[in-house]
């Protein structure tokens, strides 16, 4: 593993903050070059090298991973869902662009190995609700459905066409306290739990009853590093694996922080996101992760609720 040298870009977002991290503690501070287009998160800061990128700079990201040696990449840079309908063509620009840029850069520069995230928003209203297989309708009604859709495709197309060891996971909704999330529907899955111990109320952007797929960050981040480290002849799917850990509504997760504080309330005004998670999955089917690299979820929801509270009161 000493050989490696990973290049993380995207690393201040939601994810990018703990991935790093955990990369860190894998390979070694030095070996993970932090990346993103805003100043470095206070987390990182201290724990290894830092580089300020615009991931759309392809001759910038070229010459960083000459100057570090990089061999794999973790490309998180992205415009999620919410934020993605308020300008669809600047989303689509930004996924797609950064997307094609690493995966050139990974041919021309002969890395080893690729990160690209998916997302179950690669699913829509004509896809199957519960336990969405891997292979169905897919069909996305988002811009930002369609550019992880079409991007799945083109790490397809690099692997077939140009042998890139390219991996994906469509993530679930991720829930997380150490870095705040990015502008997507899932959010509300979050900020439910900031509000509970602040103001002991919270208003919530979808309906009571909207079960959508959710993930907690830890089991996210094993999953992504499980899914990196196994053999590349156990990865058969070179677009994304469906990936599964729990399926709750906002009435589920408030009963589930009730039963810690039981003085929690909650009211409901949907939004313009509720037409978003109306068009996804509520649960998923992820047989084809369990089957081929062994994936098995530690978190349900309210394991969740306990360790996300303890570590908010903190
Ligand atoms: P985020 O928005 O929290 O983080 C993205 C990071 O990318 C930010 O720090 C941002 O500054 C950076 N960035 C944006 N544009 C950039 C640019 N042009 N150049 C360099 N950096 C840029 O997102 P996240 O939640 O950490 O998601 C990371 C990836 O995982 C995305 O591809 C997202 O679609 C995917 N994903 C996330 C979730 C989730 O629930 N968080 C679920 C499914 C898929
Ligand atoms: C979003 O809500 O946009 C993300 C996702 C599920 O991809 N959390």
């Amino acid at each position: 593993m000493a050989t490696d040298n990973i290049l993380v870009i995207g690393a201040c977002g939601q994810i990018g903050v703990e991935l790093t991290m955990a990369l860190r503690k894998l390979f070694g501070n030095e070996q993970v070059i932090a990346s993103d287009l805003r100043d470095e998160h206070p987390l990182l800061i201290g724990t290894g090298p830092y580089v300020s990128c615009d991931v759309m700079n392809k001759e910038l990201l070229r010459t960083i991973i000459k100057q570090y040696n990089i061999t794999q990449v973790y490309l998180l840079a992205a415009i999620l869902s919410a934020t993605g309908e308020k300008n669809p063509s600047m989303a689509w620009h930004i996924n797609m662009q950064s997307l094609l840029n690493i995966l050139d850069l990974a041919k021309e520069e002969k890395l080893k190995k690729v990160y690209w995230p998916s997302s179950i928003a690669v699913f829509g209203p004509n896809s199957p609700k519960q336990n969405t297989p891997q292979h169905t309708i897919i069909e996305p009604t988002t811009v930002y459905g369609i550019s992880k859709y079409a991007g799945e495709q083109w790490c397809a197309y690099y692997h077939k066409h140009y042998g890139i060891d390219v991996r994906s996971l469509r993530y679930p909704g991720l829930i997380s306290y150490k870095s705040a999330p990015g502008g997507g529907t899932t959010d509300y899955a979050i900020e439910i739990y900031h509000k509970a111990l602040s103001d002991g109320h919270y208003e919530c952007f979808l309906n009571a009853d909207t079960y959508l797929p959710m993930m907690y960050m830890p089991d996210a981040i094993r999953a992504t590093i499980e899914l990196m480290e196994a053999p590349a002849d156990a990865i058969k799917n070179r677009t994304a694996y469906n990936l599964s850990a729990m399926s709750f509504s906002p009435k589920e997760i408030t009963a589930s922080i009730q039963s810690q504080l039981p003085d929690f309330t909650i009211s409901y005004k949907p939004d313009f996101r509720q037409q978003i998670a109306d068009s996804w999955p509520q649960s998923i089917d992820d047989k084809e992760a369990q089957q081929q690299w062994q994936w098995k979820p530690e978190f349900d929801l309210d394991t969740m609720t306990i360790d996300m509270l303890k570590n908010l009161k903190q």
